[in-house]
């Protein structure tokens, strides 16, 4: 298996986080956004949608979408809980992830993180931060009571859900006001093995 990703991203350190807790052996390719390598021909071919990351499995499959493939890994596993219930509600958060989370949390890193907060998006990047508290907010109040976001374990949910929370500090997230996400994040780091994504500053 193949995973063309930046593990400074999230949608990408996520399929490396799961490979990791589930054992899977993969090798991974190094893509770098800034330098436009998901737009050049070789790339497009493999994904015309121009992002990463992508999963190419042992049969030459081509998938694409972070939380796609984090259910094709997690298949079978622990981390695929069973139940119809249980299974909808691990898809209700990955909804969520993607069309309320990422593009603020993780929009706001980006624009931190990837290009230095420049003056032009200091307005969106403003109303990232007000969009990204609110995402927060809601996810403090559900693991208030919670160990992990569905059930009494680590799902695909919270994985998906963990790779651009844990370094929402890096998008000037503040999370001192929110212990119920830091315990759960904790939790996510105590598993079997976790892998960290490398800090920041060696990007
Ligand atoms: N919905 C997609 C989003 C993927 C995405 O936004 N990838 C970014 C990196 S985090 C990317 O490839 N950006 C490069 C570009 O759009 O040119 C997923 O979850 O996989």
């Amino acid at each position: 298996m193949k995973i063309y990703g930046d593990i400074y991203s999230g949608n990408c350190y996520k399929l490396k986080l799961t490979c990791s807790l589930l054992n899977i052996e993969h090798e991974w390719i190094p893509v770098d956004i800034m330098r436009g390598e998901t737009r050049d021909d070789h790339f497009l071919a493999l994904n015309p949608v121009g992002q990463i990351p992508i999963c190419i499995t042992d049969d030459a499959q081509i998938l694409t979408e972070s939380n796609a493939i984090l259910y094709y890994l997690a298949q079978g596993s622990d981390f695929w809980p069973e139940g119809r219930l249980a299974q909808t509600r691990v898809l209700e958060w990955q909804f969520f992830e993607q069309y309320t989370h990422e593009p603020s949390v993780a929009v706001a890193r980006f624009i931190m993180l990837y290009q230095g907060l420049p003056e032009e998006r200091r307005q969106e990047y403003q109303a990232k931060l007000k969009a990204g508290y609110r995402a927060l907010d809601l996810m403090e109040r559900h693991l208030e009571d919670r160990k992990f976001l569905v059930g009494d374990g680590c799902s695909i949910a919270d994985i998906s859900l963990f790779a651009y929370t844990h370094v929402a500090g890096e998008g000037g997230f503040d999370l001192s006001s929110y212990p119920s996400i830091r315990n759960w994040i904790t939790n996510i780091e105590q598993l079997p093995g976790y892998i960290a994504m490398p800090p920041a500053a060696s990007r």
